[in-house]
């Protein structure tokens, strides 16, 4: 997808495929045939920017179609470069602008529970997010509304756009914050399959009625070497012959190939 553009959020991608893998391979219950289903699991990108990222999933479970990668970014296609709910199915809800998922996902998952729905809502959203107050203003409510029907994945990946997210955001210890304001919190290494699964079994199980945290740090780029070094990596560009380079190296490292 990403080299139909050759340009992109390709870094983002890399680092949280592994959380998306968890999340609609393991986490999850959907029916790819109606994205729309009552009984589903909500899944809300705050992250806009992180579109192709949940594209690649959506296509791997079968919700869109692998034939509208070529048009991926161009007008009129369903898969613009920024996630938007009214262009994508299984797309939940239009982000981009930082900072307002983790609220409505709040909404959504007091809404199920007063349909007494026993689903979940899941929100991915960013380290830079929690630089936003009013991430915080929703952690908040959650815990007021007790949202055990709600599971934050934090992509912490450690990079805004012009920079480290350690130094903007007081130190890291972001579990701790979060189990401050009464959620039930898990930091893990969020490119570690086994890890990401037993924090999602552990935070859909936990008893308390109170809302889910899972810290993912997960590196930029992930899986390709000659990416992973790149100094700015927010926005990246990637050569014609990088592609297929990139390409060739997943394919070799790739479990049971
Ligand atoms: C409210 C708001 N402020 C600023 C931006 C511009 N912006 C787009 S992506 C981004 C970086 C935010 O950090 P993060 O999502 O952690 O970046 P990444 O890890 O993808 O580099 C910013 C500031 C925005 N989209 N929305
Ligand atoms: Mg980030």
């Amino acid at each position: 997808m990403g080299e139909v553009q050759g340009q992109g959020y390709i870094g983002q991608a890399l680092g949280v495929a592994d959380v998306l893998a968890v999340s609609y391979f393991h986490a999850m219950t959907y029916r790819a045939d109606d994205p729309e289903w009552e009984g589903r699991d909500r899944f809300y990108l705050s992250i806009g920017h992180y579109a192709i990222a949940l594209y690649a999933a959506m296509i791997e479970a079968g919700i869109l179609p692998e034939d509208e990668i070529p048009t991926y970014g161009m007008d009129d296609s369903r898969m613009p470069m920024s996630g938007m709910a009214s262009y994508t199915p299984g797309m939940e809800i239009t982000g981009g602008s930082l900072g307002q998922g983790l609220g409505i996902a709040v909404g959504a998952a007091l809404g199920l529970k007063r349909k007494n729905s026993d689903r979940f809502v899941y929100n991915l959203l960013s380290d830079g997010e929690l630089g936003e107050g009013s991430t915080w203003e929703a952690v908040m409510s959650a815990t007021q509304w007790k949202l055990d029907n709600l599971i934050a994945l934090v992509d912490f990946n450690n990079q805004q756009a012009d920079g480290p997210s350690r130094e903007a955001l007081a130190n890291g210890a972001e579990a701790p914050k979060w189990s401050a304001f009464g959620w039930y919190a898990q930091e893990v290494d969020g490119n570690d399959l086994a890890a990401l699964v037993r924090a999602f079994d552990n935070a859909k199980s936990h008893p308390e009625p109170v809302p889910r945290v899972i810290i993912c740090n997960t590196k930029m780029c992930k899986g390709v070497p000659f990416l992973e070094t790149r100094e700015s990596t927010h926005f990246i560009r990637v050569e014609a012959d990088e592609w297929a380079k990139a390409l060739a190296h997943l394919d070799e490292v790739k479990p049971n190939a």
